[in-house]
């Protein structure tokens, strides 16, 4: 079954948003595999989660938004479930995030000068998911 790696991001868990986040993902039928709490996340594995990002000028206070309070790490799987949890998400940016998607519905609007809280993350790829999912659970 295919698998998905997700976040709920400092600023969902800072707003109470993991019941809301996880009700969706049960309500769409999809398998909660693995779910742990992590109240120190080092800036090492946001850099290694993030390797494509590292090098934008823009990254470090994406570096220091993530490492700023705890996260919500877990694997889902189910039919589909990569392509479905991105939609599900919603378009990175909060302005272009339609409503009904988590990001649409909760993500708050980033100033001109501001990092994006856009509340969860999730796998872009099966590349990405592999990786991802044995950097934050095969690999501590
Ligand atoms: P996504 O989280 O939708 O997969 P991404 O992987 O391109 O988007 O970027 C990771 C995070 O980094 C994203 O949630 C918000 C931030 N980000 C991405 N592109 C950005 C940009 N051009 N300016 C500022 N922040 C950006
Ligand atoms: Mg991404």
């Amino acid at each position: 079954m295919e698998q998905t790696f997700f976040i709920i991001k400092p600023d969902g868990v800072k707003r109470g948003l993991v019941g809301e986040v996880l009700k969706r993902i049960e309500q769409r039928g999809f398998t909660i595999e693995k779910l742990e709490l992590r109240t120190k996340v080092s800036e090492g594995l946001i850099d290694q989660h993030y390797q494509d990002l590292v090098g934008q000028s823009f990254y470090p206070p994406i570096r220091e938004f993530m490492t700023s309070g705890p996260v919500l790490v877990g694997i889902i799987s189910g039919p589909k479930v990569i392509e479905t949890w991105r939609t599900m998400m919603g378009a990175t940016r909060p302005e272009e995030a339609l409503p009904g998607t988590i990001r649409g519905d909760f993500a708050k609007a980033a100033g001109e000068n501001e990092v994006i809280q856009n509340v969860v993350h999730g796998s872009d790829s099966e590349e990405s998911a592999k990786r991802e999912i044995a950097l934050w659970f095969e690999e501590k």
